[in-house]
């Protein structure tokens, strides 16, 4: 797939999509790069490191997390984006529930719509993706970020998760975004347990049955911290490293957002490595069936 000027090829090796969030409360960098310069540093750093496309938000969904009016989430986003754009030529993705935000990121050079609600939130979302030609990212959320985490509960959260991306997939279709242009997440963190976040991540290729690149964020999430004996989000490196790489090597992901992408790129090219081995030469090749 081309993407603002790059190509993706699926099953090639495992993609990157950088965080920038430009938010005063995130859970994992919260402020750091609230103020303009300081995110755009940060995604022209990402991309250097080895971003395949840079995620840029003004919204924490963090548990708990209100909604931000139209306008703060407009403010915070559109000049990072612009100028990121202006310096780089990393494909950059905004990440917001709205339609109005979507479409002035699009309109500034966004190629890509991440949705953390999957459609859920605001269904105009679609069209402005429709009608900009963008690329669109669904996401499975139970309940919403203020009250995902109180009580998450699935008879089978593996077959859950898939019914509802494929909701999410024929009504952006419907809305005429194209079959083509759409990535399914399984939105690790999102209303689920340590024990669901483990389970998709485990079986995430099933996910494939979707017939979209699969994205997956597990990077410094809660359930990497409590693995860890309780570890905060700026101590959970090693396992988000070990997370992605199992995702690679199980074959999972097509692209993982991270927040670490220079330590991300080097895990990965290891496990990319191993997932491609081949029997009696120095060699890797394509992805086994
Ligand atoms: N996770 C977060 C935000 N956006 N988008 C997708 N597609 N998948 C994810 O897993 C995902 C996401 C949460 O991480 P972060 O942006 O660091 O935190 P916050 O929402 O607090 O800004």
């Amino acid at each position: 797939m081309v993407l603002g000027g790059r190509t993706f090829r699926w099953g090639e090796r495992t993609h990157l999509m950088g965080v920038v969030n430009v938010t005063p409360d995130s859970f994992s960098d919260a402020g750091k790069h609230l103020e303009r310069a300081a995110a755009v540093r940060h995604a022209l750093a990402l991309a250097e490191a080895g971003a395949d496309l840079v995620d840029i938000g003004g919204e924490s969904t963090r548990p708990g997390a209100g909604e931000v009016p139209v306008q703060v989430e407009l403010d915070r986003v559109l000049p990072v984006i612009e100028a990121v754009r202006a310096q780089s030529d990393v494909p950059v993705s905004v990440d917001t529930r709205k339609a109005a935000v979507a479409r002035e990121a699009l309109r500034l050079g966004a190629v890509l719509v991440n949705d953390v609600s999957g459609l859920r939130h605001d269904p105009a979302l679609a069209t402005a993706v429709a009608e900009a030609g963008g690329a669109l990212a669904l996401m499975h959320i139970q309940g919403t970020p203020e009250t995902m985490q109180v009580d998450p509960r699935y008879d089978d959260v593996v077959a859950e998760v898939i019914e509802r991306l494929a909701s999410g997939i024929e009504r952006a279709v419907a809305a005429g975004v194209a079959r083509e242009r759409l990535w399914v997440d399984p939105g690790i963190g999102f209303g689920k347990t340590a024990g669901h976040n483990l389970f998709l991540l485990r079986h995430l290729g099933e996910l494939r049955v979707l017939g979209a690149p699969v994205l997956v964020g597990p990077s410094r999430k809660r359930f990497i911290g409590v693995l860890a004996g309780g570890r905060p989000p700026d101590q959970r490196l090693p396992g988000t490293l070990a997370s992605i790489a199992a995702v690679a090597v199980l074959h999972g992901a097509d692209v993982v957002r991270v927040h670490d992408v220079g330590e991300a790129r080097a895990a990965l090219t290891v496990a990319d490595a191993i997932a491609r081995a081949r029997e009696g030469g120095d060699s890797w090749g394509p992805p086994r069936p």
